[in-house]
């Protein structure tokens, strides 16, 4: 290992990028996220810490993503994604922390050289990197900052553009499989929007047509994505694209997007024009890489489908063309999810598959669905997508159908495996998925949304001092500090009937989630504020600033 850090080369570029003192930086659920203002040292630190990762996978491409997806505008974010286009390992969640941290220059080397000599990198082998940023306006900006990181390292730079988060891992993994028999497809767009849109113009050939979808863009990336796949679907699927106003200052996610459906338990007040009753429609949030579905019933009443009814449905779909293939005894199809999965929807499916519950966040939905020969996995909050192990994949592939049934299910399979973005939660690719349902089924939205009743429920968000605080185990479900608020959680729930609640520090916004279900809505409502008013309390909450919620 005879090649050194440049250091004057890293030094003159860091000084061009200064660390704000006050603030702590930590590498969260999805990377770092806060005030896109405040960015700028960390995407340079993460142009350096991105190079260091690819030579130490032996010169394999990483991917680095500027977003902050379901934020607000005026936030933004970055995150890494490891060459087969999944999530940072978490080791280097902690290096990539500890480098936004140091404070100066010198520190910031001194970080650096530990790095180097810890994770044995070999500084002799090359760095590659593609990134892409989403729509936000303090996103030119801070991949400047990231590409000085680059620089600064001699690193070979690929710049993906303005695109989907989901597209990003796509062209990660394909480039890192190009020329290999686990060639994932062309490392381009129109790669992606070939395969997806291949695999599902052959599963719906010869169903009947669905009545058009409204997608609801959220003003943010996705727009650009969902008019370029209409391109690519023709008529085997008809989009009517709202919510696409991407350069309108203060319009991403507001009141729109599938954070705020999901959250908000309503339909954007934009989508109303389009929505009459029984037509479904769905939305993405501000990367694209989550969906939400729902409708109106003929009483013109909304109905939510959220990342449950979709694992549900798709589960479901899947484990009847597995079985008609006739390769029930060979693949087990597995579902995993997470404290937010409602009541009902765990119910449902653990009587019919094995299902896991892990924390919050596609990292660990991912790993644990990786065990499973096809796993399926979903948030709530609509992120997710389906697995099929590299085993599951050779099965399916060599497999000699005895029948012409056989021979159709196992085709369907091999046209799911096109379809579904295997790299990352992908609202696209979901709701190419979901519609491949719903044709197959001829469901409409009241069909799917009858396969179970979900529980009312609640979710919101407290404002405390230190939400580093809060520390929780049992995938989330409990709270381990402060010490005591547990047992008065507890005591709480045991007085609804159906009762459950859980609260959690995000790791995306500075803020605690109280989450709550019970049997009756207005209970599921009463049992939230009443945890959160004791999360309040408990970190020293002003009561003049109370929210007057918190009962
Ligand atoms: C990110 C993660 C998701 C997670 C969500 C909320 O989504 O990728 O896995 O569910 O944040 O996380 P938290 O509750 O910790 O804030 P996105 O769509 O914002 O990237």
């Amino acid at each position: 290992m005879s090649a050194q850090l440049p250091i004057e080369a890293i030094s003159q570029f860091s000084d061009l990028h200064p660390k704000p003192g006050h603030i702590r930086f930590q590498y969260g659920t999805a990377g770092f996220r806060t005030l896109g203002s405040v960015l700028d040292s960390v995407l340079f630190r993460v142009g350096v810490l991105a190079a260091l990762r690819s030579k130490k996978l032996d010169g394999k491409t990483i991917g680095v993503m500027v977003t902050a997806s379901h934020n607000p505008e005026p936030d933004n974010g970055v995150k890494l994604v490891d060459p087969r286009g999944e999530m940072l390992e978490a080791a280097w969640e902690t290096h990539a922390t500890v480098l936004a941290n140091a404070s100066t220059t010198p520190d910031f080397i001194e970080a650096l050289e530990t790095l180097v000599k810890t994770a044995k990198i070999d500084l002799s082998k090359p760095a590659r990197v593609v990134y892409a940023r989403d729509t936000r306006p303090s996103g030119p900006a801070l991949v400047a900052a990231f590409e000085d990181g680059l620089k600064a390292l001699d690193a070979e730079g690929r710049n993906a553009g303005v695109t989907t988060t989901p597209i990003l891992h796509y062209l990660v993994r394909s480039i890192n499989t190009k020329g290999t028999k686990h060639e994932y497809g062309d490392d381009s767009e129109e790669g992606y929007f070939t395969k997806l849109s291949g695999g599902f113009k052959k599963l719906v050939s010869g169903k009947p047509s669905l009545p058009p979808l409204v997608i609801d863009c959220a003003n943010g990336v996705g727009t650009d994505a969902v008019t370029k796949i209409i391109g690519y679907l023709g008529d085997s699927l008809k989009l009517i694209p709202v919510n696409t106003a991407t350069t309108t200052p203060g319009a991403l996610n507001n009141a729109c997007g599938a954070d705020f459906v999901k959250t908000s338990q309503k339909f954007p007040p934009s989508v109303a024009p389009h929505l009459k009753a029984g037509q479904r429609a769905c939305s993405l949030d501000g990367d694209a890489d989550r969906l939400i579905y729902y409708y109106l019933d003929e009483r013109s009443q909304f109905h939510m489908l959220d990342g449950d009814k979709i694992a549900a449905l798709v589960a479901a779909f899947i484990v009847e063309l597995v079985k008609a293939a006739g390769l029930d005894s060979e693949i087990q199809v597995g579902v995993v999810q997470t404290a937010y999965a409602n009541g009902s929807s765990t119910k449902y499916l653990t009587e019919r598959l094995p299902v896991r519950c892990v924390p919050t966040g596609v990292k660990h939905l991912h790993h644990a669905a990786e065990h499973f020969p096809v796993g399926v996995y979903f948030e709530a909050n609509g992120h997710g997508t389906v697995l099929f192990s590299p085993e599951t994949q050779e099965k399916l592939e060599s497999h000699e159908p005895s029948t012409p049934a056989q021979s159709t299910a196992l085709n369907h399979l091999l046209s799911l495996t096109q379809l579904i973005n295997q790299t990352v939660g992908d609202a696209i690719s979901d709701m190419l998925l979901v519609e491949t349902v719903l044709a197959h089924k001829s469901y409409s939205g009241i069909e799917w949304d009858s396969l179970y009743v979900d529980l009312p429920n609640r979710l919101v968000k407290v404002i405390v001092v230190d939400r580093h605080a809060f520390k929780t185990e049992d995938a989330e479900r409990r709270l381990v500090s402060p010490k005591g608020l547990q047992a008065r959680i507890d005591d709480l729930v045991k007085r609804y009937d159906g009762g459950r609640s859980f609260v959690r520090p995000s790791g995306t916004e500075d803020v605690v989630r109280v989450y709550a279900e019970a049997v009756i809505k207005s209970q599921a409502d009463d049992l939230a504020f009443r945890v959160a008013g004791l999360v309040y309390d408990e970190t020293g909450g002003d009561p003049v600033t109370r929210p007057k919620e918190f009962i």
